[in-house]
């Protein structure tokens, strides 16, 4: 029977990432990957940390308990150097509206992105650097966790673009030209921080589900 490991997000983009991303370990290992999504019960845990990093252990150390299997988390957002790192940890509430279904999150995601542009309006174009930045997290059952760290450099731009990806993908350049929206989903895993931080995850997820 194959073995189960379930993604600690409610966030159905993730999701559809982290499926690309892990793709070829999943196939590797016969794994059956489930999310958050399909565990309703199970309450989601408040961020408190102030970290990606702990915000991503929270989230997985939570749902290894709660279901008894290997879970991975992932906690990321963008940090933009003239606003002093920030959204950074606060990048999904940014705007002040919390998540809830999945039109309220575009709206939301929206509210955000318009915020950023609003305080960076005057910052001229070189002075506009930022990088996406995402920690991932595996815990085990047993209590054992991974840690891994991905990000992106790039920087914001003056106007959405592009309609594929979410959140802050339509104001984010990776290199001048084409924002993250303007990407394929496989350019985007390619390069983007969650494609790298779940990348460095792999030995690990190998090592502790593979035998
Ligand atoms: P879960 O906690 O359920 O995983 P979430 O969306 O609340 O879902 P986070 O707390 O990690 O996830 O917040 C991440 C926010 O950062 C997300 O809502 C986006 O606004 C932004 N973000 C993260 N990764 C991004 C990406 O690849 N592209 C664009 N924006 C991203």
């Amino acid at each position: 029977m194959s073995q189960r490991l379930v993604l600690a997000t409610r966030n159905e983009h993730k999701v559809h990432e982290l499926v690309q991303i892990l793709g070829p370990l999943v196939e590797e290992l016969d794994l059956e990957v489930v999310s958050a999504l399909e565990y309703p019960d199970v309450p989601d845990v408040p961020e408190t940390e102030v970290t990606f990093e702990g915000n991503a252990r929270l989230k997985a150390v939570a749902l290894a308990e709660a279901t008894g299997l290997p879970a991975v988390a992932d906690d990321s957002g963008l940090s933009i150097d003239v606003l002093g790192g920030c959204p950074g940890v606060f990048s999904a509430r940014w705007s002040g509206s919390t998540a809830g279904p999945d039109a309220d999150r575009r709206a939301r995601d929206r509210a955000n992105l318009e915020l950023v542009l609003e305080q960076i309006s005057d910052v001229p174009d070189e002075h506009r650097a930022a990088a996406f930045r995402c920690a991932a997290v595996l815990a085990l059952p047993g209590g054992q966790v991974f840690a891994e760290e991905g990000r992106v450099e790039g920087r914001i731009v003056r106007e959405p673009r592009g309609t594929n990806g979410f959140g802050y993908d339509p104001i984010f350049e990776p290199e001048p030209g084409r924002t993250m929206a303007e990407h394929t989903d496989e350019e985007k895993n390619a390069i983007s921080h969650r494609g790298r931080a779940f990348r460095a995850m792999v030995p690990h997820l190998r090592e502790a589900l593979g035998g």
